[in-house]
């Protein structure tokens, strides 16, 4: 059976995690499991990769908005479509919802436009379902400490508790794909809760 999820979440929720222990569970029971991230995921999808999070020169909010919707596009169309028609199961750190809550909510942009951005450059697809895993963005915060900010974490807490509530919404208004997740746990709890909502799904 393939399907495709993907984790979504304000910086350091702890996305990552939960997604290499998914990816450890569905392989150990038999499925063959495609990971990758956003954006990403392709060649030319990690070089705009690059821009985006280190870009030496400023980036205006439109120009941030088209690289991720192009660097999207490529990676549905070279890896995620492709993998789904080889009945693979794909597991994506962060998606589509990620820029109606960053470029959207975080920094403004006409949420309308960023959804046909969205429809355009994944060209309808959407994950089965999506994990939002909620934290504090104070936490989150404190659980990058030892890495070095991007240019997109750089923005700030205020900044990130905008992202959050646009993403608390998004769930809000779809909450038969968009399961919530209090992040705040240990790892091994916030595993079982996905595994007790794929199974909830049908999808286990
Ligand atoms: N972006 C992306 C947009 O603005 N628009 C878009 O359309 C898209 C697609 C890159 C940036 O791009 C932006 C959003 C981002 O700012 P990213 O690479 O996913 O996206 O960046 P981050 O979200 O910052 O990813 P991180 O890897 O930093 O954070 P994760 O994946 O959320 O967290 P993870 O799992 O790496 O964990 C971070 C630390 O916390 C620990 C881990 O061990 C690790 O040390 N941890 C926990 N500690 C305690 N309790 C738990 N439950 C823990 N879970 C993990």
């Amino acid at each position: 059976m393939s399907f495709f999820i993907s984790f979504e979440g304000i910086d350091g929720c702890g996305k990552t995690t939960q997604l290499q222990r998914l990816r450890e569970h569905l392989t150990s029971i038999g499925y063959t499991v495609i990971t990758t991230r956003e954006p990403g995921g392709t060649a030319l999808a990690e070089a705009i990769r690059n821009y985006l999070l280190h870009s030496p020169q400023p980036l205006g909010s439109r120009t941030e908005l088209l690289l991720f919707g192009a660097a999207r596009a490529q990676h549905v169309d070279e890896l995620i479509r492709p993998a789904l028609e080889r009945g693979e199961v794909v597991l994506s750190d962060r998606f589509a919802d990620s820029s109606v809550a960053y470029q959207g909510g975080g920094l403004g942009l006409p949420l309308d436009f960023v959804r046909r951005m969205n429809a355009f450059a994944t060209d309808g697809l959407q994950p089965h379902i999506t994990f939002l895993l909620d934290v504090d963005p104070a936490i989150g915060q404190q659980r990058r400490l030892r890495e070095k900010e991007d240019r997109i974490e750089g923005r700030g807490l205020e900044f990130q508790e905008r992202v959050r509530a646009a993403y608390l919404e998004m769930a809000q208004a779809e909450p038969e794909r968009i399961v919530t997740v209090d992040a705040t746990p240990s790892p091994e709890e916030i595993h079982r809760h996905i595994l007790q909502a794929l199974w909830q799904h049908g999808l286990l």
